[in-house]
């Protein structure tokens, strides 16, 4: 783990220790002072990076209040931190339930199935996989009864979809959503029992929390069920409030696949875990979609009808793999627009978990508006998954910055970040711990597949030694080489998700077009290449190209690493002479200077490539050299008519991205090594903190470097050499 997050990580696992009670985390340290359901799997996926046994603990703990019927209740009480909360046992009387466990304290509803997720990750980051199989083996038939009971209690038409009973069950309290099947009841004071809200207080404003209205409306809830001695036929049949939510059936969704692997470790079938998951995921993108928004909403059951309220709840199918591409590409245009702070939008921290262009929307407001590490952390996972990597980056920065600029709180302001509700809030510091983990989690390649890797390129390796020639004037091939890099780029390039797939370009007829193009390169002489822009295009463009052909070539898996010395081992012939992607970058695009980490200059004296150098070196060249990692420029053509803006655009998107953070509070910034390698292309330290400035979209973290430019302390972030694939 890079040193550069370690003071972070640190005080994170300070708070989960502090709110250890022994056998389990509560949520906060005084507003919810008991063990909660799905915070217990967040606080369990921070902790199997560090402390297994207790990431496992946590788990169990909340599984031994289990009900007989599956249900997994939502508060586990501490009986030794009664009377500090409200409704505790004594108001939810679970005696009354024939399921009750005896010999535990908990409430009477459940919340979002996370549980398989976190004991997958328990598994997946436990350092000895062999020593976790006998908790897998204890906890495997506990999941399934839970993930039964939902689907044999909660979906009586066998939809796929189960129900929730409860706005607490939803885990987003008093979402918008919920508005509408709430108000619908009628609450008659003279029958809803006498309550006291203990929520009020522990230094959270009250206009932070649910409304007095929505209480009522949770009481008369929990009032209903105990009347019903909790039998689900009972509660059914009275209960106003059903309602098939998008987050809780998304959550469930990507359980079952969690599930499902479990299975296949234990030796188990998977089919069971399966079979749910391809139904869920069929329903949710059917019932749920709401074609006109291109958003998920929630159905209510009681009309029928989907609840026409867009929340951040309505991305979630995304982490459960449930939307169709196009849902997702639709979802993606909202999820990504001023209504929940889009990329390099500048003045909001993303994503809200309410749409802020609505007259509704409530910065301050719990679940009506603030950004929540828990949910951007699942949706940031689920763009992920659907190859939206820009996006996720840009979510992955704000929630490194959040907590580390604001404190570790329960959630905060979308536009200032300002912490609020609890501060020292568990799940923020868990899933913390794992975001900085997966930051910098690096895929060592197998052993044989980097002996192959290193014997392909030991001697170099000429990418263009075939010998068909193409039938063209060797003076018009720079241009043709140009126009068959862009139709790759058109057919195989995802410029906004900044991915190339390498397999269908491996095999496709403008591939192996553009080889035949590059044999002709054997003749070819640059000083063809007429303006600054023309070469500028060329050189990068063939940088970028060459890169994927070596990836193609190597047949390299998961990063360019797998083949030692990449950049410097791949050539093409041009003329008489060879040119590896580190001649074009350190000889040719940075003016032929001595490249980071060695001792002479890329072109030595005498060397004829030198008749190519490009003067004076343009920064913006390193946003635009692609090379094949998460932290390297989203690759592109570059086109030598509109080369400027698109060198902008590219150095914008770097300096707005996760390679760079702002952390006015502690008076420093963390950048990209990138900045480090190249310190002098920028003009040194003044140089690279002017470039920034130019490039920031934040106003507020430009101020910050206009002013403290002098004091400011530079830190520098690791590089990711993961593929872009
Ligand atoms: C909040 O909900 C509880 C009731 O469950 C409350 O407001 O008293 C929600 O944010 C919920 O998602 C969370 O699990 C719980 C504890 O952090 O607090």
């Amino acid at each position: 783990m890079s040193r550069i997050f370690a003071d972070y990580v640190e005080k994170a696992k300070i708070i989960l220790k502090n709110n250890w009670t022994g056998a389990s985390t509560k949520p906060a340290p005084s507003l919810y002072p008991h063990q909660w359901n799905w915070d217990s799997g967040f606080v369990a996926i921070g902790k199997s990076h560090y402390n297994t046994s207790q990431a496992i603990l946590e788990i169990e703990r909340l599984f031994e209040a289990q009900w007989a019927n599956g249900m997994l209740p939502q508060i586990v009480f501490d009986p030794k931190a009664l009377g500090h909360y409200f409704p505790e046992p004594d108001f939810w009387e679970m005696e009354r339930s024939l399921h009750a466990p005896v010999d535990k304290l908990t409430s009477g509803i459940t919340m979002p199935p996370v549980h398989a997720i976190a004991v997958e990750e328990i598994y997946q980051n436990a350092r000895q996989q062999r020593r976790i199989l006998p908790f897998l083996k204890r906890i495997y038939p506990k999941l399934i009864a839970l993930h039964s009971y939902l689907y044999e209690e909660r979906d009586p038409e066998k939809e796929g979809l189960v129900y929730i009973r409860h706005p607490w069950e939803s885990g987003i309290d008093n979402s918008p959503t919920w508005d509408i099947p709430l108000m619908r009841i009628k609450i008659d004071k003279a029958t809803l029992p006498d309550y006291t809200r203990k929520d009020l207080g522990h230094g959270v404003d009250s206009s932070m929390r649910p409304s007095d209205e929505d209480y009522d409306r949770y009481i008369y809830l929990v009032d209903l069920f105990r009347r019903c001695d909790y039998d689900e036929a009972c509660i059914r049949e009275s209960c106003e409030f059903l309602i098939q939510d998008p987050l809780f059936n998304s959550i469930l969704c990507r359980a079952n696949e969690s599930l499902a692997r479990i299975a296949e470790v234990i030796g188990e079938s998977p089919d069971l875990p399966q079979s749910w998951s391809k139904k869920t995921s069929a329903a949710i993108r059917k019932k749920l979609w709401h074609g006109e928004h291109g958003i998920f909403d929630a159905c209510d059951l009681i009309t029928g009808e989907l609840i026409e309220i867009d929340t951040a709840a309505g991305f979630l199918p995304l982490f459960a793999g449930a939307a169709t591409r196009e849902q997702a590409q639709i979802i993606y245009e909202r999820l990504n627009s001023a209504s929940f702070c889009g990329l390099h939008q500048g003045n909001c921290f993303t994503i809200p978990n309410y749409d802020t262009q609505k007259e509704d929307f409530d910065r301050l407001n719990y679940w009506r508006g603030p950004v929540w590490i828990n949910i951007n952390w699942m949706l940031a996972n689920g763009l992920k998954r659907y190859g939206y990597t820009l996006k996720a980056d840009s979510m992955r920065k704000d929630l490194l910055q959040l907590p580390i600029r604001f404190g570790f709180h329960e959630y905060f302001d979308s536009f200032d970040g300002t912490g609020y509700g609890s501060d020292n809030f568990s799940w923020t510091a868990a899933l913390f711990i794992d975001l900085v983990e997966e930051f910098y989690e690096s895929e060592e390649p197998g052993f044989e597949l980097k002996k192959l890797a290193k014997s392909l390129v030991s001697r170099g390796q000429v990418l263009n030694s075939g010998q068909k020639k193409p039938e063209i004037q060797p003076e018009s091939l720079a241009a043709e080489l140009m126009k068959s890099i862009r139709s790759m780029k058109d057919s195989y390039y995802d410029t906004q998700r900044g991915l190339v797939d390498y397999e269908r370009l491996r095999q496709s007829p403008e591939f192996q077009h553009y080889r035949i193009l590059t044999n002709g390169l054997k003749e070819f002489n640059p000083s063809h290449l007429k303006s600054r822009k023309e070469k500028l295009a060329f050189w990068i463009n063939l940088y970028n190209t060459i890169v994927v052909d070596g990836i193609i070539t190597l047949k390299i898996k998961n990063s360019v690493k797998e083949a030692p010395e990449f950049f410097k081992k791949i050539k093409y012939q041009i003329g008489d002479t060879l040119f590896s992607p580190d001649d074009i970058e350190h000889g040719i695009l940075r003016g032929n200077v001595r490249p980071y980490f060695r001792l002479i200059r890329q072109f030595g004296p005498g060397d004829t490539r030198r008749a190519w150098i490009l003067k004076p070196v343009d920064p913006r060249i390193h946003f635009a050299l692609v090379c094949g990692s998460r932290s390297c420029a989203p690759i592109d053509y570059y086109d030598s008519e509109r080369i400027d803006l698109q060198l902008d655009k590219a150095a914008k998107s770097f300096i707005n991205s996760s390679e760079v953070l702002i952390l006015p509070e502690e008076g420093k910034i963390l950048i990209s090594d990138i900045f480090r390698w190249y310190e002098k292309d920028f003009g040194g330290r003044g140089g690279i903190l002017d470039f920034i400035f130019n490039f920031l979209v934040d106003d507020k973290a430009k101020e910050f470097i206009r002013k403290e430019r002098q004091k400011l302390k530079i830190e520098y972030l690791h590089y990711d050499w993961n593929l872009n694939r």
